[in-house]
């Protein structure tokens, strides 16, 4: 049996999309649910059906633990279960940006830990309704050396989803392409309050681009991510920005819903990553800044 950690939209995507019967939400620690999780799921080809994913009981053995929870909530949310959880069981971090992923690594090294980098489109209108916006693709790798022998395994279970899953050796230079976009994208959209492709004409996303892409380029040489110049990177956010232009970005959705947003572990793990490796980076400190005045957190 599959477990799901969080019961978000992407928990909820893959909770429909796994065979039925193999899955279970992980309630929260001293939270025992009765009812099922029960959601209308629209696919992708519009047709729609109700959901209904039982919780994990305390009698279930799950063999893979999927962790969909928000990056700012994955550490408390893993400690909650870690204790109960056999050492061997794979544990998959769905979690955007970065900071959350490698602190779950280093906090349990003789696990399997593994990382996931989706692009997968999912949303909720309302909670008790998920959507699969957008077909995708999905890549999964090891973060520990337990992980490692996990990755083949794992790949074809998540691939009974009909969902596309590759195996991904350099797993962290995977995350960091995602964060490059987030780090590009999301904060704007927040500030500004609009879609996606409105950002690219704006005065404010014009006068910081640059910068923001000179310190990531620098971030990402100094931490052997290198291979991207800063005009490099300001395409690629563009042209996703473009490709992208109707959508709320997840940090701006976050912000409308009065969620605390996941700013740290984009740019604020940028910043972070900047003071450990005396970085300057007045950019993305400036961005992190003004998200979290916006914002309940
Ligand atoms: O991943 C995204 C997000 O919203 O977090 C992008 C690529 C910006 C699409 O909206």
């Amino acid at each position: 049996m599959i477990a799901i950690l969080g019961a978000g939209s992407l928990g909820r995507l893959w909770a429909a999309s796994l065979p039925a019967h193999d899955t279970a939400f992980i309630p929260r620690p001293g939270q025992t649910p009765t009812e099922s999780v029960t959601y209308r799921f629209q696919a992708l080809d519009g047709t729609e059906r109700p959901v209904a994913i039982p919780w994990l009981a305390s009698t279930d053995r799950p063999d893979l633990i999927l962790v969909t929870t928000k990056a700012g909530d994955t550490m408390q949310a893993i400690e909650g279960m870690a204790a109960a959880l056999p050492v061997m069981v794979p544990i998959v971090l769905f979690q955007n940006g970065l900071g959350s992923q490698q602190a779950v690594a280093e906090r349990w090294p003789g696990r399997p830990i593994l990382a996931a980098s989706t692009t997968e489109g999912a949303n909720r209108p309302s909670p008790d309704s998920v959507i699969h916006a957008g077909a995708g693709e999905t890549w999964v790798g090891a973060l520990t050396d337990a992980g490692q022998s996990h990755v083949a395994p794992v790949v074809e279970r998540l691939a009974t989803s009909a969902m596309t899953v590759h195996a991904e050796h350099h797993i962290l230079g995977r995350l960091w392409q995602k964060l490059v976009i987030n780090a590009g994208i999301n904060p704007f959209t927040a500030i500004l309050d609009c879609p996606n492709g409105d950002i690219v004409t704006a005065d404010f996303f014009q006068a910081h681009i640059d910068d923001l892409c000179t310190e990531i380029a620098q971030l990402m040489a100094a931490s052997g991510q290198g291979g991207s110049d800063a005009p490099a990177l300001r395409t690629r956010i563009e042209a996703v920005a473009r490709a992208t232009a109707d959508n709320t970005s997840s940090m701006r959705s976050d912000m409308l819903q009065g969620r605390p947003t996941e700013i740290d572990y984009i740019n604020g793990y940028l910043v972070r990553l900047g003071q450990s490796l005396a970085i300057p980076t007045p950019v993305n400190q400036m961005l992190t800044e003004r998200v979290k005045q916006l914002s309940p957190r």
